[in-house]
């Protein structure tokens, strides 16, 4: 029996290195020492043994369960000290700084817009706002439309359907109404631009139903035409880091005369003959939007003199410029919200 329990022993020192874990560990002193282990199980053929043979024999047992236990223990330990160097490895800099959650990105129509706001306050404009939904009056009939004119139309005014009002409401079409509110509160000089959003039945590639514009206004005594092209070239100059040409096309908008496109020279090529320039499509020019003098009649309509005062106004496509800037073929990609785009434009 003494060289049962032995043999038990042994077997169980040469499994022992072998334990790779705690659970086969916990496994391994089931099969020895639980219950029903092979070396417990040795008691029960101790009432076969003579009183002194009993003696010593459970003197013997109990010697060995201690030490298989103390075995245990001592594995367990180093199963444990393996375990926790293993996680500390893992920690290659316990002192780096934790990761931060994902850091979003302007949008690309906000980044040309504050980019256009910058210039131009710098270049000594006050930036000037106004309201989304607006009087039909100051989006047209101050502005010199004939109530006839086809801007008016539903087809290209959201009309705002205001029931308790009896005053005739639309969604902006354009960020010309602010020269109206601008002047009515301010004797010239005025020297404002005005950024924001407007809305119009429009929607194709180049075309959205919002979208945003920047109008310039300025207003003195003795304002000519030449002032606005001077501006423009000093515009250019500041936005794009030198001067570019600037070419005024004949053009009709009821709210200035004369009126014209307001083109510049394409900073991506610079009018390189016979270009192939995928942004100004070869032409060499690139269309801000329209401009020209403040037509006598609106002057009078917000009770400034048109024979002292004279000025010029601008109003010009921003999402059309982020466009030409990030060359984004369609305009509906900006609205789309898919993130995976707007992140292409994180700085
Ligand atoms: C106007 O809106 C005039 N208020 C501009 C103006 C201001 C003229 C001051 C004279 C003096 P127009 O409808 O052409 O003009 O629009 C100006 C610019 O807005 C266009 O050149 C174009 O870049 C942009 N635009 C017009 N419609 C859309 C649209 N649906 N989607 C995106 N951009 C548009």
């Amino acid at each position: 029996m003494l060289d049962q329990l032995n043999a038990e022993q042994e077997r169980f020192l040469a499994a022992l290195p072998e334990i790779a874990d705690e659970d086969a560990l916990y496994q391994l002193q089931v099969t020895y020492i639980g219950k029903k282990g092979s070396i417990t199980g040795l008691s029960k053929k101790l009432g076969k043994l003579t009183v002194d043979e009993r003696k010593a024999f459970g003197a013997e047992l109990n010697r060995v369960k201690k030490a298989v236990q103390a075995a245990l223990d001592g594995r367990r330990e180093e199963l444990r000290e393996a375990a926790r160097a293993r996680d500390l490895a893992r920690v290659e800099d316990l002192t780096m700084p934790a990761k931060r959650p994902p850091r979003g990105s302007l949008h690309p129509i906000r980044i040309a817009q504050r980019a256009l706001i910058d210039t131009f306050r710098r270049m000594g404009f006050d930036v000037a706002e106004g309201p989304h939904v607006e009087h039909a009056n100051f989006n047209f009939d101050a502005l010199n439309f004939q109530p006839d004119h086809p801007a008016r139309d539903m087809q290209d005014t959201f009309v705002v359907d205001d029931r308790r009002g009896s005053e005739d409401l639309v969604l902006r079409t354009h960020t010309s109404p602010v020269q109206i509110r601008t002047m009515l509160g301010r004797t010239p000089p005025v020297r404002i631009i005005a950024p924001g959003t407007v809305f119009r039945c429009d929607d194709d590639a180049t075309h959205s139903p919002m979208f945003h514009q920047i109008e310039g206004l300025y207003v003195d005594r003795g304002v000519t035409m030449a002032d606005l092209k001077a501006t423009m070239i000093q515009f250019t100059a500041a936005f794009f880091g030198r001067s570019l040409d600037i070419r005024l096309r004949p053009s009709y908008f009821p709210f200035v005369e004369p009126g014209a496109e307001l083109d510049m020279q394409c900073p991506f090529c610079e009018r390189a003959q016979g270009g192939t320039c995928s942004v100004c499509k070869g032409t060499g020019w690139i269309e801000l939007g329209g401009s020209g003098m403040v037509h006598p009649a609106v002057l009078e309509s917000v009770g400034v003199d048109p024979e002292v005062y004279t000025g010029w106004a601008f109003g010009f496509g921003i999402d059309r410029m982020a466009m030409l800037m990030y060359q984004i073929p369609d305009l509906r990609q900006m609205f789309d919200g898919d993130v995976r785009f707007l992140r292409s434009f994180s700085n």
